[in-house]
């Protein structure tokens, strides 16, 4: 059940956080490149110090309706904060992207881990995550990020998924990317309403069976809003619930905005999965 991450050895069986880096203009109250750079390093390191075994690395916003940016822009915005973690950081850096073409420099740049919401169905993906030679994590979708919360539809979310996923795990290994280093999400929030995430949640082991790692995100997302009712900024107890969950139902890898409090709420969720 162990993983190589460009040379860092990780256990699936164990539970792992994943700690969000957005490098998106909108992410950082100031205009220029340096101090962005910075401002994200320091954030970077203080999540690995918090105990975060990744650091996924974004550059282009996925949320509904966002904008799309250009494969220069992506770039511009996603290597420089790569490169500097790989070099200064103990930590596997992920790369939250469905550019070929960042996945290709990232991977030069010392990323461990291809982390893409589209499942390689961009033109080009495939191959270039191939040569990346690095584990990926598969993401189910529905649609596109621009209209998928418009009307998601299913007539059986946990079939369909699976099956969406096990057809891109197939490509991939047609591709030449080792099946043991594919990583599964069921893409909470990405083409779905509460009723389809929480029907996910709750089956999440069923998801195992298609024999690989899972990686959940639900960190601070809307369907924790629906629920509590409460703000973006005001999720972090819903966020802690849902990684507690997850951790008892053998997530291997969760991406979350709060590692330090998600961290404790795992080794709780551990502690109890010893036991028994
Ligand atoms: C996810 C992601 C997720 C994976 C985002 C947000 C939206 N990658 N990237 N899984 N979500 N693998 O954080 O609200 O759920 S961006």
């Amino acid at each position: 059940m162990e993983l190589d991450f460009a040379g860092r050895l990780l256990d699936m069986s164990r539970c792992h956080v994943m700690g969000v880096l957005n490098v998106t203009p909108d992410s950082f109250s100031d205009g220029g490149r340096f101090n962005q750079l910075d401002i994200a390093f320091a954030k970077a390191r203080q999540m690995v110090a918090d105990g975060a075994a990744f650091i996924d690395v974004g550059g282009e916003s996925t949320r509904p309706g966002a904008a799309s940016v250009s494969v220069q822009e992506e770039l511009d915005r996603v290597c420089p904060v790569v490169e500097v973690i790989s070099r200064e950081l103990d930590v596997i850096v992920s790369v939250d992207t469905s550019t070929p073409e960042v996945m290709s420099q990232a991977a030069k740049l010392g990323v461990g881990l291809i982390n893409d919401v589209r499942a390689l169905q961009r033109e080009g993906a495939l191959v270039a995550a191939a040569k990346a030679r690095v584990p990926v994590c598969i993401m189910h979708i529905q649609g596109e990020p621009e209209t998928m919360q418009e009307r998601p539809e299913y007539r059986n979310v946990l079939r369909e998924v699976g099956e969406f996923l096990a057809g891109r795990v197939r490509a991939a290994a047609q591709a030449g990317i080792a099946t043991n280093n594919i990583i599964l999400d069921p893409g909470f929030g990405f083409g779905k309403n509460l009723e389809h995430n929480l029907r996910l949640l709750a089956a999440l082991e069923q998801l195992h069976a298609l024999g690989h790692p899972v990686l959940v995100g639900m960190s601070r997302k809307s369907m924790l809003g629906q629920i509590t009712g409460r703000d973006v900024d005001e999720r972090l107890s819903a966020s802690l619930a849902a990684a507690t969950i997850s951790a008892m139902k053998g997530a291997s890898i969760i991406r979350v905005h709060d590692v330090r409090e998600t961290i404790d709420a795992v080794k709780v969720a551990t502690a109890v999965k010893g036991v028994v």
